[in-house]
């Protein structure tokens, strides 16, 4: 893999006309903050510009400033230039990738350091925090427009994908550009409300059924707990309700590993696991059963019931960080 400079990434978005902004499915903060800022930004410059999502834009992120560009995928169409972002692999742009045709170049932006490289240009920098990081050094670097609205979709990005500037992967340059967003205009209390204070009651309902079903392994080390589809259809459950309640699990003291099994309709489960520690490889872990992700922060999608992916993937944890010694 070859990786390209901000100056071959900008002199292609000056010089083509027609542009896709896209990035995964089940998109969190970075994602849709990343497609926001850089399709804003580009509208700017005078640029076509389609935002397309599979999933669209999750209600808990409706106050996005151009939310209301960021659509599911229409109608296959033609573009000079697709651009993926935060996405780790071609697959995870689900329809949205598959309704961009002919683009002559693709562009790959991430941080996910198990990103194979896919793309025409390429930049992949796993230090990063967050997607959005990096766009703000591409904006930065390469003179591209950015206003109030741009910069509160880049902390939005980079706040959430840091755990509110807390994750270790959180670096001086974080709140440098922190810093440089804010004078941009971002009303950190204001923003932080929005995200942080403004959950639907559904999702600490759902925090209190997942507590009922809370364990521990490993002398502490590990902790878990699971959804089952019924009781995700009892509550009327979304996708986005989940973001940030493994933290739960995490925050507990002696807590190494906490992981998130999740029913889903397809007879498989869906794994999210997080550590706190660099010894406890989450990614290598979750690559073992099929998914990646960062260091500190995976997931996979696994074939079994609840209790089969629970035990064989509980197991597999406690090998790595030796929870009996
Ligand atoms: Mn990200």
């Amino acid at each position: 893999m070859t990786q390209s400079t901000f100056a071959q990434i900008g002199s292609a978005l000056r010089e083509h006309q027609r542009f896709a902004v896209l990035s995964h499915v089940r998109p969190d903060g970075d994602a849709l903050g990343s497609q926001l800022a850089l399709g804003l930004s580009l509208q700017q410059l005078g640029k076509d510009v389609t935002i397309w999502n599979e999933d669209g834009l999750l209600e808990k992120y409706g106050f996005l400033p151009g939310g209301e560009r960021l659509t599911q995928p229409r109608a296959p169409q033609d573009f000079d230039v697709a651009i993926a972002l935060d996405t780790a692999t071609q697959i995870r742009l689900g329809t949205a990738g598959e309704s961009v045709r002919s683009a002559k170049t693709w562009i790959n932006i991430d941080h996910h350091p198990s990103n194979p490289g896919y793309g025409d240009l390429v930049h992949i920098d796993p230090a990063a925090p967050a997607t959005g990081q990096i766009l703000f050094e591409l904006i930065q670097n390469e003179k591209l427009p950015i206003d109030r609205g741009i910069a509160e979709n880049l902390f939005v990005a980079i706040s959430t994908d840091t755990g509110s500037f807390q994750y270790p992967n959180t670096t001086a340059r974080t709140f440098e550009i922190g810093a440089e967003l804010l004078r941009c205009g971002v009303d950190v209390g204001r923003v932080s409300q929005l995200l942080y204070e403004n959950y639907p009651r559904r999702r600490t309902e759902l925090l209190r059924e997942l507590l009922g079903t809370m364990r521990f392994e490993g002398h502490g080390k590990v902790a878990s707990f699971s959804l089952s589809l019924k009781v995700a259809a009892d509550l009327g459950v979304k996708p986005e309700d989940n973001e940030g309640l493994i933290d739960h699990l995490r925050a507990i003291h002696g807590v190494i590993v906490a992981v998130f099994f999740e029913e889903l309709a397809d007879g498989k489960v869906r794994v999210s696991m997080r550590s706190k520690s660099d010894a406890a490889d989450v990614c290598a872990i979750c690559q073992k059963f099929g998914g990646g992700g960062h260091k500190l922060a995976a997931g996979a999608r696994v074939r079994g019931t609840l209790a089969e992916v629970e035990q064989k993937v509980l197991e597999a944890i406690c090998d790595v960080i030796n929870c009996n010694s």
